[in-house]
This record gives structure tokens, C-alpha cells and sequence, in this order.
């Protein structure tokens, strides 16, 4: 079987939190998963910033496909974004103290992006794989949805295909073996 490279990112802690689950659950990842060799990152909560460097490592590794996750504090399945959009509007200021305010990502590009990995197939793997998922159409306006559109962008003309999986905070229920055997099932749904 031909070895693909798969960029996996997580996020560092924001809005006050200690930690953040998404790179909790990225660390705890084996290094290989299929065909996959995993390439994992942790990106910066700031706008901009985050997908460039994600950009930078994709390249830098040659990814055939790019899997970012991020936590998404409200919701309580794991959910792969449909969709990213042309559109920064920050509740909160992101890590480097900037808070857009309804501005566009960039001026020059499409409204939105369809993520390019079988998002639906994913989700269908991971509730298969006995955790709450679902498919989402929005990936907010915050530094997550800045990364998914960034990439779709960047990316769209090329192989390389890319998504974005939002998970919760960790529960009982729901712990972090669960969020990290949802996104083993995801990657062995690319
Ligand atoms: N979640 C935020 C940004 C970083 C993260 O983990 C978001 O949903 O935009």
C-alpha cells in the first residue's frame, strides 16, 4: 500500500480555557493510521496566522490531505465542517488580541468553500464508531472557519484536499479516548 501524508492540526487554549481538546486529542493519535503517516501541528489561535503556518507545514510535507481540528465549546457531537466562508467576525479577540468585526477573509475570493475530504463518509465512520457525530454547515466566523476557507482557497486548484473536524469539551460521556478514536475513525474514512 502507497504511504500518503495526512497534516493534522490541533489548537492551542483560547478564551481562557487551560487547554484545549483539540490538540489533546491530535497528540494522542498513532503516528500511522491506513495508508496515512500523520504530520501533527499545533497552531496558534490567531487569525491569519494559524493558516499560514498550516499552509507553510502542508507544503513543507508534501500532504495529500490536510485534517485540522478545533473545539467548538457549545456543541456536544464531533462535527466535520461542509463548509468554509469568506468571513471574519470574532465574538471574542483571538490570541494575538485582534477581534474582526464582519470583514472578509479576502476581498478577492468566493463566498465560501466546500471541504474537499468526504465529510458526510466521516461522520458516518465515527458514529459507526459508537460517538455522537454530525455533519455541520458552519464553522462559525472565528479563527476555525479563517483556517477551513484559508486552505480550501489556497488548495482548491491542487490535489490536495482538506476539512475541518470541530469537537466538543471533553465529558464523561464523552472523554478523550472518545474524541481521539472519532478522529482515528474519520482519517480511516479519507
Ligand atoms: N476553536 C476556535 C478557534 C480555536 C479552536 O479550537 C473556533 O472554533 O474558531
Amino acid at each position: 500500500m502507497e504511504t500518503k501524508t495526512l497534516l493534522i492540526t490541533g489548537f492551542m487554549p483560547f478564551g481562557g480555557d487551560a487547554v484545549n481538546p483539540s490538540w489533546e486529542a491530535v497528540k494522542a493519535l498513532p503516528e500511522q493510521i491506513g495508508a496515512y503517516r500523520l504530520e501533527k501541528r499545533l497552531l496558534p489561535v490567531e487569525y491569519g496566522r494559524a493558516a499560514a503556518l498550516a499552509i507553510e507545514a502542508a507544503e513543507a510535507v508534501r500532504a495529500d490531505a490536510i485534517l485540522c481540528v478545533g473545539l467548538a465549546a457549545g456543541r456536544i457531537a464531533v462535527t466535520p465542517e461542509a463548509i468554509g466562508i469568506n468571513m471574519r467576525d470574532a465574538r471574542i479577540a483571538d490570541n494575538a488580541g485582534f477581534a474582526p468585526k464582519g470583514e472578509p477573509i479576502d476581498p478577492n475570493g468566493p463566498a465560501a468553500y466546500f471541504s474537499t475530504l468526504p465529510v458526510r463518509k466521516m461522520t458516518e465512520a465515527i458514529e459507526k464508531a459508537g460517538i455522537p457525530a454530525a455533519v455541520s454547515y458552519t464553522a462559525g466566523t472565528y479563527v476555525c472557519n479563517d483556517l477551513l476557507y484559508t486552505l480550501l482557497h489556497r488548495f482548491h486548484a491542487s490535489e490536495t484536499r482538506a476539512a475541518f473536524i470541530h469537537v466538543p469539551h471533553t465529558t464523561n460521556a464523552l472523554p478523550l479516548s472518545g474524541l481521539t478514536c472519532a478522529l482515528c475513525a474519520a482519517i480511516g474514512a479519507i
